[in-house]
């Protein structure tokens, strides 16, 4: 079933590493969305260790782009368990993906997309894969999801422009001040 209203949904976009995830865990926590990252939601199924979870598996090291229908599949059993408003973290990252979940959800209300330096991704990347069991958090994965961001998701960014409200904030600055003009920008309060 299609999430309704089908506007309330924001979509939180950025480089790898960029701070999609912090900055959705803090308008959760203050705000009360219902957080969907499409690729925890795609981790979860290569740890249910499935055969199509082992593909995904393969695709994310290597910093591909999961069909599109694999994706939305899981992000609508995803909604159809929450109320809204939505914020999808880190979909969709292609054209194929932006116009199949438009076609099947409607159109996002808002993006908030996250500007941030190639150098700054990969310190904050290399530092994470100390600790966080990523398979993609290695340099080598790390250049490779740089290459599928630049080439395939960073134009979907002007497609979205055309049809939705795109808010493009620096995420360069510590965490808080980054989340001040995301607030600003989503017309909240600053907590
Ligand atoms: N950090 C965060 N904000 C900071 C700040 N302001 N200052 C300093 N440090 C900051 O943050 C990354 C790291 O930086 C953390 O250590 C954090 O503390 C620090 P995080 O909030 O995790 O950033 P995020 O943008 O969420 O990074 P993530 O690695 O999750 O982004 P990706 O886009 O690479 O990963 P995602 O999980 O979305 O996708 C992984 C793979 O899944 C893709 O490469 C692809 O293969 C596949 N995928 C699909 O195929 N289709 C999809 O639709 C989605 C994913
Ligand atoms: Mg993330």
């Amino acid at each position: 079933a299609r999430p309704s209203p089908p506007n309330d949904v924001i979509f939180v976009l950025g480089g790898p590493g960029s701070g999609k995830g912090t900055q959705c865990g803090l308008l959760t926590q203050h705000f009360g969305f219902a957080h969907f990252s499409a690729g925890d939601l795609l981790r979860d199924e290569v740890a249910s260790g499935s055969e199509e979870g082992n593909a995904i598996g393969a695709m994310i090291k290597e910093g591909k782009i999961v069909s599109a229908q694999t994706t939305i599949d899981l992000l609508k059993k995803a909604m159809a368990s929450r109320q809204g408003p939505y914020l999808i973290d880190g979909f969709p990252r292609s054209m194929d993906n932006a116009k199949a979940f438009e076609a099947q959800l409607g159109v996002a209300s808002g993006v908030l997309f996250f500007d941030v330096s190639q150098e700054t991704l990969e310190a904050r990347l290399i530092k994470r894969g100390e600790s966080s069991g990523r398979v993609d958090d290695n340099r080598e994965s790390i250049l490779k999801r740089f290459a599928t961001f630049q080439t395939t998701s960073l134009p979907v960014l002007d497609y979205l422009r055309t049809i939705t409200r795109v808010w493009k904030i620096s995420g360069e600055e510590p965490k808080e001040d980054v989340f001040a003009r995301v607030c600003q920008a989503l017309g909240r309060e600053v907590p």
